[in-house]
C-alpha cells in the first residue's frame, strides 16, 4: 500500500507486519515496543533464539558468542523487526529475502559503543554479516578461506562495527541519547525514536 505516514510504518521485509500496531505479548527484550510494533509476538520470541527461523542465523559461527555480546544482537533484532519509526531511512532493496531495508539510521553513541565493548572479546570471520556466508548446512558458517579472528581485528572501532555489520543499516554518530537526534536500541517507557524520526523527516535528510 502507498505509505502516507512515514512516522508510523513498517518496512516491506521478511517478517514485518504490513502496518504497525499494539502487540500485547512481546517477548523479553522486545517488550519496549509493545505499544506499537512491526513485529508479531512470534517474531519477538524467535528473536531470542539461536539459529531462529527468522534467518537461520548462527551467532556462534566462531565458537559460542558470549551472553553479554549476544544480548546486543537480540536488541538489534528487536529494533530491526519491531520499530515502527524507521520511515525516514527505509529504502528499496534488491535482495531475494526482502523488498525494503534501512540505510544509515543514526544510532546513539552509547548504544553502539556498549555493543562493541561487550563484544570485543568475541570472535568472527566476517565484516559484513549480510553476505558471503556458506549456507550449505542450512545455517551460516564461515566461508572457505576465511578465519575466525578477534572482534577487534575485524572491527577496530565501534563505528566500523555498527556501520559495516549490517551493510550500513546504521550510521555511527557522536550524538548521545539525551540529544533527541539519534535512534536508541535500548530504552524503557514510551518509544523515544518517534520524535527522532519526526526531526529527521522534517529536516528532509
Ligand atoms: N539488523 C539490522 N539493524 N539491519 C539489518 O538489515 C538486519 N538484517 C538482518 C538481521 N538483523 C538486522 C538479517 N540478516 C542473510 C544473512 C543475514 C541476514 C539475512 C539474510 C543471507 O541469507 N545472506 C546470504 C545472501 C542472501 C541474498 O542476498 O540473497 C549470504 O550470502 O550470506
Amino acid at each position: 500500500a502507498l505509505c502516507l505516514d512515514q512516522l508510523n510504518m513498517c518496512m516491506n521485509a521478511k517478517h514485518h507486519k504490513v502496518e504497525p500496531g499494539p502487540e500485547g505479548a512481546l517477548h523479553h527484550q522486545c517488550i519496549p515496543w509493545r505499544e506499537n510494533a512491526c513485529c508479531t509476538a512470534n517474531t519477538s520470541a524467535e528473536a531470542h533464539n539461536d539459529n531462529s527461523y527468522l534467518y537461520n542465523f548462527n551467532w556462534n559461527h566462531c565458537g559460542a558468542m558470549s551472553a553479554k555480546c549476544k544480548k546486543h544482537f537480540i536488541q538489534d533484532t528487536c529494533f530491526y523487526e519491531c520499530s515502527p519509526h524507521l520511515g525516514p531511512w527505509i529504502q528499496s532493496a534488491d535482495e531475494s529475502w526482502r523488498k525494503e531495508r534501512i540505510l544509515n539510521v543514526p544510532l546513539c553513541k552509547e548504544d553502539c559503543e556498549q555493543w562493541w565493548e561487550d563484544c570485543k572479546d568475541d570472535f568472527t570471520c566476517k565484516t559484513n554479516w549480510h553476505k558471503g556466508w556458506d549456507w550449505s548446512s542450512g545455517t551460516n558458517k564461515c566461508p572457505a578461506g576465511s578465519q575466525c579472528t578477534k572482534w577487534t581485528d575485524v572491527y577496530a572501532t565501534p563505528k566500523s562495527m555498527c556501520e559495516q555489520i549490517w551493510s550500513n543499516s546504521y550510521l555511527y554518530t557522536t550524538l548521545t541519547k539525551d540529544s533527541g537526534r539519534c535512534m536508541q536500541l535500548w530504552f524503557t517507557g514510551s518509544n523515544p525514536n518517534k520524535k527522532v524520526a519526526e526531526y529527521y523527516l522534517n529536516t528532509a535528510q
